[in-house]
C-alpha cells in the first residue's frame, strides 16, 4: 500500500498537483508548455466535456472528430515533467482506492504528444519548421534519480557530448518510440533534442551574464556522432523532451515530442507569427490522431 505522502490525494480524490481523477485521463493525451496553449487546441475540439485549473496545470477533456482527448498544460522544465509522468501514470496505473498498483497484465501504456516551442540550432532547421523529436539529450539532473538504462549508443553519445562540452557529469540520452514518430511525426523534420535546465545560460543566451564557455553554442552546433546507424547532430533546443522520452521508457507509455520551431540560433532570428507556427502544428497533428 502507498502511504499518502507519496500517494497524495486531495480530499476529492484527485491527484495531488494535477488536480485530475482518473477519469479525465484519455488513452491519447496532448500535452503543451504554455496554459494558454490548452485552449488553442481544444478550440477544435467538437466538445469539451471538462476544465480544470490548477497551479500551471489546465486541463481540458473533450472529443475532436469522436475521438476522446485530453488536453494539458505543464509549465516548463523537466521538473514539471516528472510531476506530469508520475501523476498521468498514477491515474490509469495505480488504484486510488487501494493504493496498491496494478497487476501489470491490467496496466495502460498511455499515448503522450508533446506539442511545444523550440529554437533551432542548425541554419537548415528554418523558422516555421515543424521537428519530430528522435533522440532527445537531457542537460538536466532528472536521470540522476532513477535507473535509466541506455542502449551502447545512447551511451557513446553521452560520453562524447560530455567530453565535447567538457561538462562535470553526462548527459542521459534517450531515442523515443519509433512507431509513434512514424506515425505523427510524417512529413515533419526528424531531428535530436536538447533538453535544457534553463532558457538562457543553458542554451548559450547571453544578456548581461558571460557563459563559462563562450563557443558553447558552436560546440553543440559541430558536434558530430559518427555510427552504424549514421551521423548523430542535434537539431534544436528546449526544456522538456529529455525528461519525457526518459519516463516515457521507464513507464512504459508511448511519447511523441513535436517542436514548432520559433528561433533559430544559427541566424539570429526569431519567429514573426510564433502563434501561426504553434497553430500549423496543432492543426496538422489532431488530423493525423
Ligand atoms: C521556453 O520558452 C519554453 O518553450 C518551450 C520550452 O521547452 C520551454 O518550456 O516549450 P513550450 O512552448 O511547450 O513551453
Ligand atoms: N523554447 C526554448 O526552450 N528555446 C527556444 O529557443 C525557443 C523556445
Amino acid at each position: 500500500m502507498i502511504p499518502s505522502s507519496e500517494l497524495i490525494l486531495n480530499p476529492n480524490g484527485s491527484i495531488y498537483h494535477l488536480n485530475l481523477l482518473p477519469d479525465h485521463i484519455s488513452d491519447t493525451i496532448l500535452t503543451v508548455g504554455d496554459p494558454a496553449r490548452v485552449a488553442q487546441v481544444s478550440r477544435h475540439f467538437d466538445s469539451v466535456e471538462f476544465e480544470g485549473t490548477h497551479r500551471e496545470f489546465v486541463t481540458h477533456v473533450g472529443y475532436y472528430r469522436g475521438k476522446r482527448l485530453t488536453v494539458l498544460s505543464t509549465g516548463m522544465g523537466t521538473d514539471n515533467i516528472d510531476i506530469v509522468m508520475n501523476e498521468l501514470d498514477a491515474l490509469v496505473n495505480i488504484d486510488f482506492v487501494s493504493r496498491t498498483v496494478r497487476p501489470a497484465e491490467e496496466r495502460l501504456s498511455l499515448r503522450i504528444i508533446r506539442l511545444g516551442t523550440s529554437g533551432s540550432l542548425q541554419a537548415d532547421v528554418p523558422i516555421g519548421a515543424m521537428l519530430a523529436t528522435e533522440h532527445a539529450v537531457g542537460l538536466d539532473s532528472l536521470m540522476q534519480f532513477y535507473p535509466l538504462m541506455e542502449t551502447g549508443l545512447e551511451t557513446e553519445i553521452a560520453t562524447e557530448l560530455q567530453q565535447t562540452l567538457g561538462l562535470p557529469f553526462a548527459p542521459y540520452v534517450v531515442r523515443g518510440s519509433d512507431l509513434i514518430r512514424e506515425q505523427l511525426g510524417a512529413g515533419m523534420t526528424m531531428g535530436n533534442t536538447l533538453t535544457c535546465p534553463g532558457f538562457y545560460g543553458p542554451q548559450g543566451r547571453r544578456l548581461r551574464l558571460d557563459l563559462r564557455q563562450p563557443d558553447y553554442i558552436a560546440r553543440l552546433q559541430g558536434f558530430r556522432h559518427q555510427s552504424a546507424e549514421g551521423e548523430f547532430r542535434l537539431s534544436n533546443f528546449e526544456m522538456e523532451t529529455a525528461g519525457y522520452y526518459a519516463l516515457g521508457r521507464l513507464l512504459g507509455h508511448d511519447v511523441l515530442s513535436l517542436n514548432a520551431i520559433v528561433a533559430n540560433r544559427a541566424t539570429g532570428e526569431f519567429a514573426e507569427n510564433a502563434t501561426a507556427v504553434v497553430d500549423a502544428m496543432i492543426e496538422r497533428t489532431l488530423q493525423l490522431l
